[in-house]
Parts: structure tokens; C-alpha cells; sequence
């Protein structure tokens, strides 16, 4: 984008009520409403909706034509943090909330990863310090619990909760990370009991494992092979196990990065049997295809995330998931490895095995817009379901609504600017990570993020971000609401949300 696409005045100071900043002229989106109304700003909030704020603003954005969306939320993504063999991912909390920015994302939440031996709080500092005086836009993190001992469940574990780390993940998959059925069942407890969510990577370890030995002995080892080990199957048998679990337990859970039309059903039946099931998914699901992994030899690395990127039917599947609101929330699962240099998807050498890959792929940047122009310009989800699964949803579920995920008096003004028109080719030298590719390269899309706001700061605009490492913010989330007391599942926001 090289031409300036909004137009920005400044005012003479006219008084008290001077706004900081005022967004005129667009159409502002929420998950419930679509209105034309102007936005004022003050001291990094909203605080006045309506008409006519030009002239009461000292600096005034004109939005005609454009959509004024609440800045995105990603609610699931990694930064500087390291596979379970090692690798360190090539963005760090500056790099990946540059690229976030770029992307009309305002915040997000990535992960704390505990290592097997490690206390779970020296691991949320250890984040909490890798994040500090890095990131651009604000973050809360969700911890990963891979060694859950008596320490953990009966005394961190409750007391981070209670201090407003109120999400973590549990893998049934990975020798470093996946947790025992039994260890799964004392987590979920624990969550239902301190009103915290659990999220699940549902794969089955034993299932992968199999057929990996099966595929390797047979002398299948090319990367597309990742997606013949990593099996639909696999994923829908470990999503059923662990919605069980849960109901077992008598606990919420979320299941991340669903990839298959299979599991799908899994996390549907459940809905309709009133089970406080969630799921997300992810923009690789939606635009790649297992075929990518066998695009070019080695290079089909490039694809290769756990869960893979399965057939078109299954893309199917999840439009039809978001539409119905069986999946709430839309996150990139940004696991950002280069593809060259020594701790990427080639530092084994371009010959290993499938399996040796180190999974993950990049998408913070290209998260909204693939959604959008797939979405929302393609007829699948409207604009108020765009709204839902990208801010307002992840804001509800892990405990940051009203301050982010809506744009609402009294809300951090943490705003994107859309231009509904612009088509963009995604190629990665426009994108702000540190990635050395995208796997969307040369995809075109309809539809962009032309300035991104953060707390009343311009962040990025016009493809170019500018703003200081440090600035974002650390949130704390709130816990969820009991189960016992209240239909917290009926108060997502979706047209069609079943559970409504
Ligand atoms: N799970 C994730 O959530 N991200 C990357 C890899 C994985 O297995
Ligand atoms: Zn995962
Ligand atoms: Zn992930």
C-alpha cells in the first residue's frame, strides 16, 4: 500500500471537552451492531459515540467508506518460545506485535510455556520478562501446564488464577507436554473449581505415533506425510476423550486449533447436549490444504502445523462451524520457524524425516485479512460474526471484556480501520514478522487493515507500524463466570450460537 488511504486533520483546541481523537465518517462494526457513527477518543478510551465529533477533537481521522472494527484479538498465538525440541521461534514480543499491528490486531495472548521440572510461576515470569519492554500492542498470557505435581495443582496453579492468569493449555499429545487422562481430569477440576478454562490440544499421542512408525518403515518421510500421521482421526477421538474428561469433571474446556470437519462433530454433539464445549480454529485450516505439504519436495515443510491442514471438505466443515457458531473463536496459531538457519523447519537438514519438522506456521499478520476477504467478502460470515470471533468472543472467554474486544464508551480504544476494497497480495516483504516466508504467499485478498489504534495510539497505518517497543500493556484477565451461576456460554456473541 503506498497511497495514504485515510485522511487525518488536526483541530484547533476548542475548549474543555477537546476529544483526543475522533474517527468520523466510517461505519462502526460490533458483534451486535452495525452504525454510522463517529468515535471519540479520550485518554486511550472511548467516550462518545455519535455524529458529528469533528470539530471537538483535536486530531480527527476521516473513516468515509471504511469499516471501524474493534481491534483484533488473538487468542492464540506463540512468541519467543521453544519447540519442545529446542527450536526458538524467530519472533520475539517486538517483532510479533509489530506484525500484530500490521494486521488490525490490537491484542493478544500467547503462551507461557512450563518446562517439565520448572515451577509454573517461574515460567510466567520468565514470559512476563521476555514480553516486558517488547511488545507494541497489549498481551495476557495463557500458561502451558506440562507438569502438573501437587506444587502446581494445589498451590501456584490456583494462586496465578486468582491473580488474573485465568486460561492454560494441556497437550494429550508431544513426549515433553501431553498430561495423562487422569492429570487431565484433576486440571479440569481445578479450572471448574477456580472458574478458569482449560484449552486442549486434542490429538492422540499413541495414534500419531503408530502410523508415523508405519509410514517410516515403509519409507514415507516426505513432510506430507505429517498430515497421513497426524490423522483426523487421531484428532477427533482425543477432541471426544477430552470433551468426556471435561464432562466428567463438570468443567468448561476449549478445544484449540480444530482442524477437522470430525471433530467438528465431536464439539457439536456435545453443544447440543448443553456441554460448556468452545472451539477455535485457525486461518490454516481454512486456506491450505494437506496438497500444500506436498507442493515442492521439502519445501511443503513450509505447511507442516499440528494439527495439518486436511481436505477441502473439512474447510467446508469449519465455514460451516463458524457460521453456526459452534466455533467461537478465530486465532492464528502464529508458531513462527524460519524455514533456513539452524533453528527452523531445516535445522535437521532438508532430508529428515516428517516427523523431525518442527511444527507450526506463521499468520498474525494475515489472520484478519484472510478472514475477512475469505469470510466476510466471500459470503461465508457476516460482519457482525467477523467481529465475534476475531475480538469480542476471545475478550469474553478469557476474561478481558468490555476494556478490549468491542467498541463501547468506556472501552480501551483499540480500533481498526478497514478498508473493505483494498486488495492486497500477501507477500511476505509486506508483512512485520521475522519470519523468511508466509505460507500465504502470493494469495490475494480483499480487504485490509488501513491504521491500527491502540489505546487512542496510532500503531500502523498504511502498511508502515510505527510505535515503541515497551508500549503494550500486560492484562490481566478475569476469571469466568461460574457455571453454576450463570449461562456463561449464552452470552457469547453469535447470531446463530446454538448454546444461546
Ligand atoms: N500446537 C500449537 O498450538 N501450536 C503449534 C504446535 C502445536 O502443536
Ligand atoms: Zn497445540
Ligand atoms: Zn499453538
Amino acid at each position: 500500500m503506498t497511497e495514504r488511504t485515510i485522511n487525518i486533520m488536526h483541530a484547533e483546541p476548542s475548549g474543555p471537552e477537546l476529544l483526543d481523537m475522533a474517527i468520523c465518517g466510517g461505519t462502526v462494526v460490533t458483534a451486535t451492531d452495525t452504525v454510522r457513527c463517529d468515535v471519540g477518543i479520550k485518554d486511550g478510551k472511548v467516550t462518545v459515540l455519535e455524529r458529528g465529533l469533528e470539530r471537538r477533537a483535536a486530531k480527527t481521522i476521516r473513516a468515509d467508506g471504511k469499516l471501524v472494527l474493534p481491534g483484533g484479538i488473538d487468542a492464540h498465538c506463540h512468541l519467543d518460545q521453544q519447540s519442545p525440541t529446542g527450536l526458538r521461534h524467530a519472533d520475539d514480543f517486538y517483532s510479533g506485535t509489530r506484525s500484530a499491528a500490521g494486521g488490525g490486531t490490537t491484542t493478544i495472548i500467547p503462551f507461557a510455556n512450563q518446562k517439565k521440572g520448572e515451577p509454573l510461576r517461574a515460567a510466567v515470569e520468565a514470559y512476563q520478562a521476555r514480553a516486558r519492554g517488547r511488545a507494541v500492542v497489549d498481551y495476557a498470557f495463557h500458561m502451558i501446564v506440562s507438569d502438573p505435581n501437587e506444587q502446581v495443582i494445589g498451590q501456584e496453579l490456583p494462586s496465578l488464577i486468582r491473580e488474573g492468569y485465568t486460561s492454560f493449555k494441556v497437550f494429550m499429545t508431544y513426549d515433553a507436554l501431553r498430561l495423562s487422562d487422569r492429570q487431565m481430569l484433576d486440571l479440569l477440576s481445578l479450572s471448574n473449581r477456580e472458574r478458569a478454562l482449560l484449552m486442549v490440544h486434542a490429538e492422540n499421542h499413541d495414534c500419531i505415533e503408530w502410523l508415523t512408525d508405519a509410514l517410516k518403515n515403509a519409507g514415507n518421510t516426505e513432510p506430507r506425510f505429517h498430515a497421513v500421521a497426524h490423522s483426523a482421526i487421531a484428532e477427533s477421538e482425543a477432541t471426544y476423550r477430552a470433551i468426556s474428561l471435561a464432562e466428567v469433571a463438570g468443567a468448561s474446556v476449549m478445544i484449540v486449533h480444530v482442524s477437522s470437519g470430525r471433530a467438528l462433530e465431536e464439539i457439536e454433539r456435545a453443544q447440543r447436549r448443553g456441554l460448556r464445549v468452545f472451539a477455535e480454529t485457525c486461518p490454516q485450516y481454512l486456506v491450505l490444504t494437506a496438497d500444500h505439504l506436498d507442493c515442492c519436495g521439502f519445501e511443503g515443510a513450509k505447511f507442516v502445523c499440528s494439527p495439518p491442514p486436511r481436505k477441502g471438505e473439512d474447510q467446508e466443515a469449519l465455514w460451516g462451524g463458524l457460521d453456526r457458531g459452534a466455533l467461537q473463536i478465530f486465532s492464528s496459531d502464529h508458531a513462527p520457524y524460519r524455514y533456513d538457519g539452524p533453528t527452523g523447519k531445516k535445522a535437521g537438514g532438508d532430508r529428515v524425516s516428517f516427523d523431525r519438522i518442527v511444527n507450526g506456521v506463521p499468520g498474525l499478520e494475515t489472520r484478519l485479512p484472510l478472514l475477512f476477504s475469505r469470510g466476510v467478502q466471500g459470503g461465508r460470515i457476516d460482519l457482525q460474526q467477523f467481529v465475534a470471533l476475531t475480538a469480542t468472543n476471545p475478550a469474553r472467554l478469557y476474561g478481558l471484556y468490555p476494556r478490549k474486544g468491542t467498541i463501547a464508551v468506556g472501552s480501551d480504544a483499540d480500533i481498526a480501520i478497514w478498508d473493505p476494497d483494498l486488495d492486497v497480495t500477501i507477500t511476505h516483504d509486506r508483512l512485520h514478522d521475522a519470519m523468511d516466508y508466509t505460507p500465504y504467499e502470493g494469495m490475494t485478498v480483499r480487504g485490509w487493515p488501513v491504521v491500527t489504534i491502540s489505546r487512542g495510539e496510532i500503531v500502523a497505518e498504511d502498511g508502515e507500524v510505527s510505535t515503541d517497543a515497551g508500549r503494550g500493556l500486560f492484562l490481566l484477565e478475569d476469571r469466568i463466570p461460574g457455571a453454576k451461576t450463570e449461562r456463561f456460554a449464552g452470552r457469547l456473541e453469535s447470531r446463530k450460537n446454538p448454546l444461546q
